[in-house]
């Protein structure tokens, strides 16, 4: 079927997950949806902020930073040009991330669909949300929070790294960086492989499935499958974002001395003095 042809069949109203006919259209390709409309304005809104809380300050890209308020806070709202910036502009960047998953929810609903898109953005929201939510809450201080800016974040998780003397001995850090090389690794294999097949030379057909699973058998004996790829692929990439939560969520709450310290489990472990 033609695109143009689907277009006729899928560009109808109904299905919406909220709002029923209200938004229900679309504007040149884009769905609207009512999600559509708070997106655009959450998203309108925190973009004005930063670059409000930017002319206070500084033009220059590099040194932009809006700062969440001073630990003395605490869990208060602060005033504007001390953290209160941060403080509104992380709403409308969650509002903005939620509304746009759930704009991905009804149009996966509209077209019947299987919700995984909307549930791989919602790690990756449940990741932020981890740094500038949940592990301030349990801190007691949004100051826990990092800082809107290109280079000032890059402080912030330097600093936040050093004060656990070693970071790169989280556990949880250790699984999240793994699960981020082997997405790359896969993404990588999987993309090398389909471009080998479905480009070939001028005159030349393009190969099928057949070559794809060859390629991986005669090579290390075993294919995973052009369906499998892509659910090991969605479960790397969800567990790389999901472990990387988990890093930073027990750095501080559960946690609060240097990570290479954690390890003393493993040296005490009774193995070692068995029969002296
Ligand atoms: C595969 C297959 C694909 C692929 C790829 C493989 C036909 C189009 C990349 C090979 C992948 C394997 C063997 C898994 C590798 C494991 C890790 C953890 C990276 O077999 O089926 O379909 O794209």
């Amino acid at each position: 079927m033609a695109m143009l042809d689907f277009e006729k069949k899928y560009r109808v109203r109904g299905g919406t997950l909220l709002g029923g006919d209200l938004f229900d259209f679309w504007v040149g390709p884009f769905y609207v949806g009512i999600f559509g409309v708070l997106t655009a304005i959450f998203a309108a809104l925190g973009t004005a902020l930063i670059i409000y809380g930017a002319s206070q300050d500084t033009f220059n890209v590099w040194q932009i930073s809006i700062a969440p308020p001073d630990l003395s806070y605490g869990l208060a709202l602060a005033p504007l040009n001390e953290g209160g910036l941060w403080q509104i502009i992380t709403m409308c960047a969650l509002g903005a991330f939620i509304t746009w998953a759930l704009r991905q929810a009804e149009i996966s609903k509209k077209l019947g669909m299987g919700y995984h898109v909307p549930v791989a953005f919602g790690v990756a929201i449940l990741a932020y949300a981890t740094l500038v939510v949940f592990r301030p809450l349990l801190m007691g201080a949004w100051g826990h929070g990092f800082p809107y800016g290109i280079l000032s974040h890059l402080d912030w998780v330097s600093n936040v790294g050093y004060q656990f003397l070693h970071f790169h001995y989280n556990p949880a850090h250790m699984l999240a960086v793994t699960f981020f090389f082997t997405t790359t690794l896969a993404l990588a294999l999987h993309g090398g492989l389909i471009l080998s097949v479905t480009n070939p030379k001028k005159g030349e057909a393009v190969k099928t499935a057949e070559h794809e699973n060859t390629f991986f058998r005669d090579i290390i004996g075993y294919s995973i499958g052009s369906l499998g790829i892509h659910r090991l692929g969605l479960f790397l990439a969800l567990n790389a974002g999901f472990w990387s939560a988990v890093c930073i969520i027990i750095s501080g709450p559960f946690w609060t001395r240097g990570w290479p310290e954690w390890w003393t489990w493993w040296l005490n472990v009774p193995i070692w003095t068995w029969g002296g």
